[in-house]
């Protein structure tokens, strides 16, 4: 059975661009509900970590550089089948291939500015929620 929680990251260039209340808007309105959340800042070296499965990938550099450089929001989200329903209401990586109506097709900027993060599977939305949240700080 598929999980019921994702997690998310409104990204440096959404959050600068003073959309984060916009996009969390878009998603409570699509039916998730917020479990945790707090607005943070990684450094260098966390966003290292947080995408190290991207260690070997030709954007992981730029990656950990653009991820550092201002404030996100993290929040954990749930829904039934969340993964993948939010998945869809995020749209594609690059922008340029996003539905309509998706969060990137109207928020990203670039494909790698591209406003939101989103889980690609139960395990790793398990694995990223606990990196920025602590058991109190979440709705059990
Ligand atoms: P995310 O993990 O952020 O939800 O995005 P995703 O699954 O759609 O894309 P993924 O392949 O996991 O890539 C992670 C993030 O790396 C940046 N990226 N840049 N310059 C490039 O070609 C490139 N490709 C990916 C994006 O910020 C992407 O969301
Ligand atoms: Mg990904």
């Amino acid at each position: 059975m598929a999980g019921n929680r994702t997690f998310t990251m409104i990204k440096p260039d959404a959050f600068e661009a003073g959309n984060s209340g916009a996009i969390l808007k878009m998603i409570e309105e699509a039916g998730f509900k917020i479990v945790a959340m707090k607005a943070t800042r990684l450094t260098q070296e966390l966003a290292g970590k947080f995408y190290a499965v991207h260690s070997e990938r030709p954007f992981y550099a730029d990656l950990c550089k653009y991820m550092s450089s201002g404030p996100i929001v993290a929040a954990i989200l749930e829904k039934d089948n969340a993964v993948e329903d939010f998945r869809t209401l995020i749209g594609a990586t690059n922008p340029a291939n996003a539905a309509e109506g998706t969060i990137r097709k109207i928020f990203a900027k670039s494909i790698e500015a591209n406003a939101v993060h989103g889980s690609d599977s139960d395990e790793n939305a398990a694995i990223e929620g606990s990196f920025f949240f602590n058991q109190y700080e979440r709705v059990i």
